[in-house]
């Protein structure tokens, strides 16, 4: 496991932040996954072979929002 920090764009309020919570740590490969909007960043416990950072970078687009 290893634990990345990206910076997110596109976070306006809590609900924002609960929801890219839930949509990253529903994701395969995604052990934990720590969001705050100040800073607004994801940090993210992660095997790098299941869970690649193009593919978090996805699910944090299809979650509507920016990895930066
Ligand atoms: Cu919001």
């Amino acid at each position: 496991m290893e634990t990345i920090h990206i910076a997110i764009d596109g976070m306006t309020c809590q609900g924002c932040v609960n929801s890219l919570t839930r949509a990253l740590q529903a994701a395969p490969g995604v052990k934990s996954a720590t969001v705050t909007l100040v800073p607004a960043q994801a940090s993210i416990e992660h095997d790098p072979a299941t869970a690649p950072v193009d593919v978090l970078r996805a699910v944090i687009a299809d979650a509507g929002f920016e990895a930066r």
